[in-house]
């Protein structure tokens, strides 16, 4: 008789991202299929208030485990996903750029060749925060692309006036990303905290600012519909784009925002309106969160629907046949 698989609970084994293998720092890749990299940014020097998502990327590893091994079930259009890359274990963990207290910007370079590493081989980048200002070093990592276009799921949109000796909190980073030149076009959806003006800068910038209300006249097909289709875009989620009541773990959370249901629509019809070439998930922070990690599994959730999601795409398959 066959024996259960007791490492399969998730209180058992070593947290990787969905128990992939690990890839050590100095590894030699050439041997290795690798279309899905996660790599974990543990920096929080970025946050204004209360700290703590360094220990972001940890809690969302652990709340993986909770997964099957052989993907995941979608209520909605009953079937399986990530079934394939979870059987043909194209996901790998990168581990965490190594991040040292008061090393911002040794930090953010380790960040940024991390991201490039894994882009190295062809995969999809998954960065794990940290606070919202890793996302700065991780799109800067897409510089050899022509062009790609940057969507921001956020509450705030984090786009603080850059001043010396005060530009690399968590408040900055879509200054810096309206800055670079690989960057076409910058979408800022989920706004709506009375606290932060810097969203009429971001608005007087160029850029798409939509408001909660301008999402829910929209919805998510019309959300989609604001990127161009089959273009390359990255993704920065922060958590606190979900409402207030969701996300207790998360020290920047706004009322009035996303259900969880919308966040996920938003997310498959973006996936499937342009090619997403990696992604960001931060701004979670474990030690505020209740008992149950709420927070947390809701990251894990939202990453592991919407890389679902990406992977059943047909410009994923042409990829990764
Ligand atoms: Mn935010």
């Amino acid at each position: 008789m066959a024996h259960k698989n007791y490492a399969a609970y998730p209180f058992v084994g070593i947290p990787t991202f969905l128990r992939a293998p690990m890839i050590r720092e100095d590894e030699d890749l050439s041997d290795k299929e690798i279309a899905i990299g996660v790599i974990g940014a543990p920096f929080d020097e970025g946050c204004p208030y209360v700290p703590g998502s360094r220990l972001c990327a940890r809690a969302v590893r652990e709340q993986t485990l909770r997964f099957t091994d052989s993907g995941y079930y979608d209520q909605q259009r009953k079937r399986m996903y990530l079934g394939e890359e979870l059987a043909k274990h194209r996901i790998y963990d990168f581990g965490d750029a190594n991040v040292i207290p008061t090393d911002v910007e040794g930090s953010f370079d380790r960040i940024t060749e991390g991201v490039k590493r894994i882009l190295n081989q062809g995969a999809l980048p998954i960065v794990l925060g940290g606070d919202h200002a890793i996302s700065y070093p991780s799109i800067r990592a897409f510089d050899k692309f022509e062009g790609i276009h940057v969507l921001h799921l956020d509450a705030h949109t984090d786009f603080l006036p850059i001043e010396p000796g005060f530009e690399n909190t968590n408040t900055h980073p879509f200054r810096h990303v309206n800055d670079m030149n690989h960057v076409k076009s910058l979408t800022q959806v989920g706004y709506r905290s009375i606290r932060d003006i810097s969203g009429l800068d971001s608005m007087a910038a160029g850029n798409r600012v939509v408001t909660m209300d301008e999402f829910w006249e929209l919805g998510p097909k019309g959300i989609a519909g604001l990127l161009p289709e089959g273009e390359p875009c990255y993704v920065s989620i922060d958590i606190d784009v979900l409402d207030a009541s969701l996300v207790p773990g998360c020290v920047s959370a706004e009322p009035d925002g996303m259900l969880y249901r919308e966040l996920r629509d938003t997310l498959t019809a973006v996936a499937e309106r342009v090619e997403v070439v990696g992604f960001d998930l931060v701004e979670v922070a474990p030690d505020l969160d209740v008992g149950t990690r709420i927070t947390s599994y809701l990251a894990a959730q939202t990453i592991v629907e919407f890389l679902g999601k990406i992977c059943d795409q047909p410009y994923w398959k042409e990829k990764h046949k």
